[in-house]
């Protein structure tokens, strides 16, 4: 045992000494900053997991991606035994492992054996996944290097979506009871679901079985193209953006944050009048949906569309089978203020909001028997009780049940197996949103009358130090740096239906504004003005933001 300690100094002096000196924190997904001073983070990433995987008595996955961001980042984040997020109790652990002095981590390993009662016997599997960014593979050498340190079993997936990561992880932990914890396991687990759904034939009233796929030039191209042999004239998939490893810029100008923020159509897709579009992001785990029309005018239907598509699908579903489950939709400040108005007073679905990252969403629809969790950048899915899954399960073998009612149970059994319920799955969730647009026989355009959208604005800010910007209540009130809120307030109550509200990103050094309003120049106005104010207030750099 000391001697495995002893490994642990050893290998990070000699191959993976800390290389940055100031504080790097466990963020919205994990850590996440330039792919060069990432190094040693992923060495103890590796150190950690082990410890974790041994405390959890289960295999414990390594995601190496940095996603949204541009190609030069990368970042780390561990996925614990249900296919979940790290609980966030132990991300204080990362972080701290994290930023220790070299000759300080044998005395912090100890200390977290000792807090965790951890049996450092225990044999144990890390599983290690990374996307196509070309700094993945020499970081994922680093990881494999801090689980051998520890006497863990590394094993290497390669190149995969993060999605895959999570699934892959549930897998093994339920001994392949949730699906085959390999990558034609997932092909086949999600595409046998979609076609058992779709039957036949198409709901031809108004939906092309047509669309095109923006990749975003990372994995979410690479993997498509198995799906799109598996589906073959089930789902016609054209793909764009499709570059090779290194070879094409990553997010540049396209995929879905790109098309989510900016609001604009990406490059590399063929713009075709009224055309569905998808964009997945650098990791495939967020999608949008876009078309541009006859005008030429750009139609964004975003997490928040793909979320009321999804609950309402499932409200009429489960009504149609007359079982008691509760199903809730959970949200962040992000959401479109028409979306939440739909959702509570049309569809009558209960709404809660919190904080961002898909972690804290996950966490809360827990709560429900059928949980519809979106974000409105696009990541988000849906999670069913076990509770849920028992009375589909009888209610579908339940002759004195109406055909329809087993029916209905069918489909949503169905359903549930398209889903991936680990994680916001881009690829998953298009093939949900596919699935239940065929079934209503809706075009986009269809789907986007359900409501309109209040124009919305997003803006970054750099600042000096993000940290030093803090809020409450799910994100929507600024507590410092003090009197931001009570200006933002003050320039908010000028607008039409204006909201407005700041919070330090957890995934890029800068502060993030969302303003929306009820036309669009005044919520492009209002976005500026309250970023004038974070610059002011915030220890803004930089050039200052401009009023349009
Ligand atoms: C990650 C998280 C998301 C979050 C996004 C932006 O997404 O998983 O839940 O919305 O970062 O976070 P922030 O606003 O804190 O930068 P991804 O797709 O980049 O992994």
């Amino acid at each position: 045992m000391t001697a495995s300690y002893r490994t642990v100094y050893a290998f990070a002096r000699e191959m993976h000494p800390k290389t940055v000196k100031h504080d790097i924190h466990y963020g919205t997904a994990g850590f996440r900053t330039k792919a060069s001073n990432l190094g040693y983070i992923m060495y103890r990433m590796g150190l950690l997991a082990v410890l974790r995987s041994r405390y959890k008595q289960g295999v414990i996955g390594i995601m190496i991606t940095a996603s949204h961001n541009p190609e030069c980042d990368n970042g780390v984040k561990l996925i614990d035994p249900h296919g979940e997020m790290m609980e966030q109790s132990w991300e204080e652990l990362a972080t701290k492992l994290a930023n220790v002095q070299d000759d300080e981590l044998e005395a912090t390993i100890k200390e977290i054996v000792q807090k965790y009662s951890i049996d450092m016997t225990v044999r144990v599997n890390i599983l290690i996944g990374k996307d196509t960014r070309p700094s993945s593979p020499s970081l994922a050498k680093s990881v494999v290097d801090g689980v051998l340190a520890l006497s863990g079993k590394p094993i290497d997936f390669g190149i995969v979506t993060t999605p895959q990561m999570h699934y892959f992880v549930k897998c093994r932990n339920t001994h392949n009871e949730y699906g085959i914890g390999t990558e034609e396991g997932y092909y086949t687990k999600l595409v046998s679901a979609f076609k058992r759904l779709r039957g036949d034939k198409f709901n031809n009233k108004n939906y092309v079985n047509k669309i095109l796929y923006d990749g975003a030039n990372g994995v979410g191209a690479r993997k498509i193209k198995y799906f799109k042999e598996r589906l073959g004239d089930c789902l016609e998939i054209e793909l764009h953006n499709d570059a090779g490893i290194g070879t094409g810029k990553l997010n540049h100008l396209c995929g879905a944050d790109y098309v989510k923020s900016q609001q604009l159509f990406p490059t590399g897709v063929p713009n075709i009048p009224n055309q569905r579009c998808v964009s997945v992001d650098g990791d495939a785990d967020r999608i949008v949906y876009y078309y541009n029309d006859e005008n030429n005018k750009f139609h964004l239907l975003d997490g928040d569309r793909i979320a009321t598509l999804i609950a309402e699908y499932l409200k009429e579903l489960v009504l149609a089978c007359g079982i008691d489950l509760n199903l809730g939709l959970i949200q962040t400040a992000y959401a479109n203020g028409a979306s939440t108005d739909y959702i509570t007073k049309t569809l009558k679905v209960p709404v809660a909001c919190v904080s961002t990252g898909v972690k804290h969403l996950h966490h809360k629809a827990l709560e429900y028997d059928i949980g519809v969790y979106f974000e409105a950048n696009g990541h988000g899915t849906v999670i069913f009780s076990k509770n849920a899954k028992d009375k589909l399960n009888e209610a579908a073998k339940d002759n004195k049940l109406s055909e329809e009612q087993q029916q209905s149970a069918e489909k949503l059994l169905a359903l549930i197996d398209v889903i991936n319920e680990t994680v916001g799955d881009a690829i998953s969730d298009m093939l949900l949103v596919e699935t239940i647009l065929n079934a209503k026989g809706w075009n986009i355009q269809q789907w986007e009358q359900t409501y309109t959208d209040l124009p919305n604005k997003l803006l970054k800010v750099t600042v000096q130090d993000r940290n030093l910007l803090t809020t409450k209540d799910a994100e929507r009130m600024c507590v410092t740096p003090e009197g931001l809120q009570e200006e933002i307030g003050l320039i908010v109550e000028k607008y039409n239906k204006g909201r407005s509200f700041v919070r330090p990103s957890g995934t890029e050094d800068i502060v993030r504004i969302y303003a929306e309003a009820a036309t669009h120049e005044e919520s492009e106005k209002l976005a500026a003005e309250v970023a004038q104010k974070v610059y002011e207030l915030a220890g803004g750099i930089g050039a200052p933001p401009i009023i349009p």
